[in-house]
């Protein structure tokens, strides 16, 4: 078990371009292990490679109500059908405290690598993991879900943000 310290906004490694996953590794699996872990002890449902400073295209998701219930690892995931409107709150470990609604698509299909290399596909629909998918493919493309608010809401929580840092 190895934790990995999870970086908060407005860290600029946030904000890199995730690379695509050459080879699955020994470094990789450990890095997949490792963000489970962290994950888990940070009680977040999904966690991105970016979200620990590792430029990588890697995610870990578990939606499952125990912990370790449904591990689902995404290594280069690519959304490759989206349509409609959902508008669910969201929460991310790298913006402790901040709480908002974002508007996203409420139907996704997408493909990726699953830990043996093998590729598959999911599609989520009108749900919280349909939401989660997104946003966890956002962090590799180095955005927030503050970069979806209104700019007005976006400074509002840039500036609360800036606050919870100081106390
Ligand atoms: O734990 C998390 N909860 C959450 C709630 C709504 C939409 C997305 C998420 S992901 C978040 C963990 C996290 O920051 N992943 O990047
Ligand atoms: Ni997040």
């Amino acid at each position: 078990m190895a934790l990995r310290k999870i970086l908060y906004y407005p860290d600029p490694k946030l904000k890199a371009i995730a690379q695509p996953i050459i080879e699955i590794n020994n470094d990789i699996k450990k890095l997949i292990d490792d963000m489970f872990d962290t994950m888990y002890e940070a009680k977040g449902c999904g966690l991105a490679a970016t979200q620990i400073g590792v430029p990588l295209q890697l995610v870990v998701i578990d939606f499952g109500e125990e912990k370790k219930q449904n591990p689902l690892v995404l290594i280069n995931p690519v959304i490759t059908e989206q349509s409609g409107e959902q508008t669910f709150e969201e929460g991310c470990l790298s913006l402790p405290g901040l709480y908002e609604k974002v508007k996203r698509a409420s139907n996704i299909k997408l493909t990726a690598l699953d830990e043996k290399n093998t590729p598959f596909e999911i599609c989520a629909k009108e749900d919280y993991f349909c939401q989660c998918l997104q946003h966890e493919i956002d962090h590799l493309q180095g955005k927030l879900f503050i970069d979806h608010l209104s700019p007005l809401k976006r400074s509002r929580a840039k500036k609360k943000l800036a606050k919870g840092l100081e106390a």
